[in-house]
């Protein structure tokens, strides 16, 4: 396969006008007719379309039928048979929308058809320059048997089995959609701060319409954000969602009809949990976000897509923050960015932010691109003040509406509105890997020195790395605990530096990277004491959470390298935090959560050892153990009294106490036989505290009635069946976590062709990391099977999962052996997928 390179970007030689598009739907064979308008901009260059998989129907220019045949990826018309001047390129494809089950290009779930194209699918539609910086407008018309007929734009006429829309906007063919089927609308209204009246539906299956709300109210919330904190407002008369039950991401951000997994529209006290409500909330937001940062301002090409998904991954945090807690909401980010873009920089598909190369692009939806994009934003912010970023973003907007741009323009933009030097900070697109930053302190005289040095190790096809400019946060705190030295930027640009502070009465505790400045790994070496310290007393609750997370991985690696005891330090912080009811309940429930064994797992190959994932999983459990015998006195009545009465609540105040209710849950669970678990089932009545107490029940050995109970409840809800079949596999103990996957992937309702399916079984055995990781190589080959069996059907959703190998080169000689062998029987596959063979080129190396 061909890898594609950023420095071999040329512009497109042709202007498209206006494309004209009609449909006439049917489930195998489905007529697509095009009229583009094409105008040359450099004299004898031959006209490319994309195109896979399309039947060629007829092809005309201006009129005169063409004798073409289109090769494996589209097709090629040379200068010398083309007009010299505009022409209008005419054409019919047959496709095949029942048939297509990678679920790119037009497709069918569940009856209704649907699209997705971006980033290449829209030439599994038609003939077409299938790159995002071709922007025009899109007339449509859709004709088919279904009642709802929708695409981009607003809607200018329908009748019977027809519907025309037009987009004046112009846009990428990645952000083309067309949805049609028997659907019903929830609806509501928006009035844009200057006066545009806006329909909004969501579209969901006959019998779902009652479970919209949620993510209609996260619309309205979304848009007036966005016209209040960046000044955007929306540009259509109506905007739609539809939510789909086979897809292969979140969401989609097409104009004017975002497409969503309906695991991120649908919610109900009884069928979503409180992290589906705020992760549903986010994702509304996300796409709506996209209007601006992605739509009306795109991506000149896809090494870019940075540009736009860490903008918009930035703004839907920032939106979450606002709603709910900036501080939980920082935390919960931080965890996810370690959890997944720590790991993958780590590893053998470490890649800069801006990637310089790619043989597949859907391989590049990653972690790295959208969450460590976002960081990125966040240090830019930092460095040039709240303000400057404000200055910076209405340039942005103004100077590049209607364009498709580069994170040159994007840096330019900061540094024409704050007159900032970004050459060194631009490195942060173009390395790969998570720095280590380590702070050396020194006290003399009453002189405190912070001495900060930088070391970005080397990663595939980066041997060499030059300093990054790096934002480090710090505050100082005296002996009392009073903060003497509020937060100050220091700006580490060399490879080691030093910052003094001066005046000081006593030796301060330093508080470093608060708020999570820069996303680095920090090299702090303090001790039981002086983390506990900071824990107590740090007015950043942020730098507070990871004093406690530092500690806990303290402690856990020592039960798991010498086999010792939790140290007391460690159990008394912790038991200040459950008993401290000033602090915010979602925050003391993640305070109190312990280190996850994927991170422990890191953390020891970090420190030169090898981890075993079995005696991470037995210290990990004496450790909960442990924790849960210190605070037995407290924890029965902490329980109940965090009992809710009433109607259910959403919020983020109500969903914090239950988070911290289920935490006191899983603690009790570990030294009371499941029983609070069991009080807790009988009780529940939000999803939320259902698959809490059913997780426990299965984790002490019980909940085989539960789990018949809430199957023959639900079997008819494929969400909440992927929930019941997630909650048995990552309950699972390690050497039970493969046969149960393999039990259940055998049931009948195990629906693998749907990616939701999927990843709830296979990607859930993935995340059991002691289950996973057995010895005997049992877990690698389930999910090897699984992927060679999922390649054809469904490559992109496949490759995703692959990433389950990525970590092999923590582990034993033994256990790197046996995913290498995996990996290999994945590579000599008959007719592997680009998506996948990419992936396992990567991770062989
Ligand atoms: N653009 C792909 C889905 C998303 O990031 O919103
Ligand atoms: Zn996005």
């Amino acid at each position: 396969p061909q890898t594609i390179h950023l420095a071999d970007y040329r512009p497109y030689p042709f202007r498209l006008d206006e494309v004209d598009l009609t449909f006439r739907l049917a489930p195998g064979a489905t007529r697509v007719l095009s009229r583009i308008r094409f105008v040359p901009l450099e004299a004898g260059a031959d006209l490319w379309l994309d195109g896979e998989g399309l039947r060629l129907i007829s092809a005309r220019i201006d009129g005169t039928a063409l004798a073409i045949s289109p090769d494996s990826t589209g097709l090629r018309i040379p200068a010398t048979a083309l007009p010299s001047g505009p022409f209008l390129w005419e054409a019919e494809v047959e496709i095949a929308p029942q048939a297509n089950t990678a679920l790119e290009g037009l497709y069918m779930s569940g009856g209704m058809y649907c699209t997705q194209c971006e980033a290449e699918g829209f030439r599994k539609i038609t003939f077409y320059p299938d790159r995002p910086d071709v922007m025009a407008p899109f007339r449509v018309r859709v004709e088919g048997d279904m009642p709802v007929l929708l695409s981009n734009g607003n809607l200018l006429a329908e009748g019977p089995g027809w519907a025309d829309w037009f987009d004046p906007w112009p846009k990428p063919a990645y952000l083309f959609a067309l949805v049609a089927g028997d659907l019903r609308a929830h609806s509501g209204r928006f009035t844009t701060r200057s006066g545009r009246d806006v329909a909004l539906n969501i579209w969901v299956r006959p019998g779902d319409e009652g479970r919209c709300d949620w993510a209609l109210q996260s619309l309205i919330r979304s848009m007036e954000w966005d016209e209040q904190v960046y000044g955007r407002e929306y540009d259509l008369d109506i905007f739609n969602i539809v939510a789909v039950d086979d897809f292969n991401m979140g969401a989609m951000e097409n104009k004017g009809l975002n497409i969503f997994n309906s695991k991120l529209v649908l919610a109900s006290p009884e069928t979503a949990t409180d992290t589906d409500y705020e992760r549903i909330e986010a994702v509304i937001a996300h796409e709506y976000f996209h209007n601006w940062t992605g739509n009306r301002i795109t991506c000149r090409d896809w090494f870019q897509l940075c540009l736009k998904e860490g903008l918009t991954v930035y703004r839907d945090q920032q939106f979450t923050g606002d709603m709910r807690s900036h501080a939980v909401k920082r935390i919960e980010d931080v965890l996810v960015l370690r959890a997944r873009q720590f790991r993958e920089d780590a590893g053998p598909l470490a890649h800069p932010v801006r990637p310089e190369s790619f043989v597949e692009i859907n391989n590049f939806y990653t972690a790295t691109v959208y969450e460590k994009g976002a960081e990125l934003i966040g240090m830019l912010r930092r460095l040039v003040g709240n303000e400057g970023y404000a200055r910076a973003l209405d340039l942005y907007f103004s100077r590049h509406d209607g364009q498709a741009c580069t994170i040159e323009d994007w840096l330019k933009v900061f540094e024409d509105a704050t007159g900032r030097d970004l050459t060194q900070f631009k490195r942060w697109y173009e390395q790969a890997g998570t720095p280590r930053v380590s702070v050396r302190e020194d006290w003399r005289d009453g002189r405190f020195t912070l001495t900060l040095s930088q070391h970005l190790p080397a990663t595939p096809g980066q041997p060499e790395k030059r300093p990054l400019h790096i934002p480090v946060a710090v505050g100082l705190l005296g002996p009392n605990g009073d903060e003497v030295v509020p937060t100050t930027i220091l700006e580490l640009t060399e490879v080691e530096q030093q910052f003094v502070f001066d005046g000081l009465a006593a030796r301060p505790i330093p508080s470093i990277l608060r708020d999570f400045s820069a996303p680095v790994i920090l090299d702090h070496p303090q001790d039981d004491a002086a983390r506990a310290f900071v824990l107590a007393h740090d007015t950043d609750p942020f730098t507070r959470w990871e004093a406690g997370r530092a500690l806990s991985k303290q402690v856990l690696a020592r039960m798991i390298t010498e086999g010792t005891s939790p140290a007391a330090d460690w159990l008394d912080g912790m038991a200040r935090v459950l008993r401290d009811d000033t602090l915010d309940p979602a925050f003391r429930a993640l305070a109190l959560r312990l280190p996850g064994e994927d991170d422990m797992a890191q953390t020891l190959h970090d420190a030169g050892l090898v981890p075993d994932p079995d005696r991470i999983h037995r210290a990990r459990t004496r450790m909960a153990e442990t924790l849960a015998r210190h605070l037995s006195a407290d924890l029965p009545s902490l329980w109940a009294s965090l009992r809710q009465s009433g109607p259910f609540s959403p919020t983020a105040e109500a969903a914090g106490a239950r988070a911290l209710r289920n935490t006191v849950l899983a603690l009790l669970n570990r030294i009371d036989d499941g029983r609070h678990a069991a009080a807790a089932w009988a009780e529940a009545s939000t999803m939320t505290d259902r698959i809490a107490a059913l997780g426990c029940l299965i984790e002490s050995g019980r909940g085989t009635a539960e789990l018949a109970e809430f199957a023959s409840q639900w079997a008819h809800d494929r969400l909440v069946m992927d929930k019941w079949f997630a909650v048995q596999i990552s309950h699972a103990k390690p050497d039970l976590a493969v046969e149960t996957t393999a039990r259940l992937a055998s049931r009948p309702d195990f629906d693998w062709k749907n990616p939701n399916r999927f990843r709830a079984v296979i990607g859930a055995l993935a995340a059991n990391h002691a289950g996973f990781h057995q010895g005997d190589g049992s877990g690698y080959r389930l999910v090897a099977d699984w992927l060679i069996r999922l390649d054809p059907v469904n490559p992109q959703t496949a490759a995703r999962m692959s990433t389950a190998f990525e970590t092999l080169a923590r582990y034993d000689a033994d256990r790197q052996d046996l995913i290498r062998e995996e990996l290999a029987r994945l590579q000599v596959t008959p007719g592997l997928s680009r998506d996948l063979s990419e992936m396992t080129a990567r991770m062989l190396g």
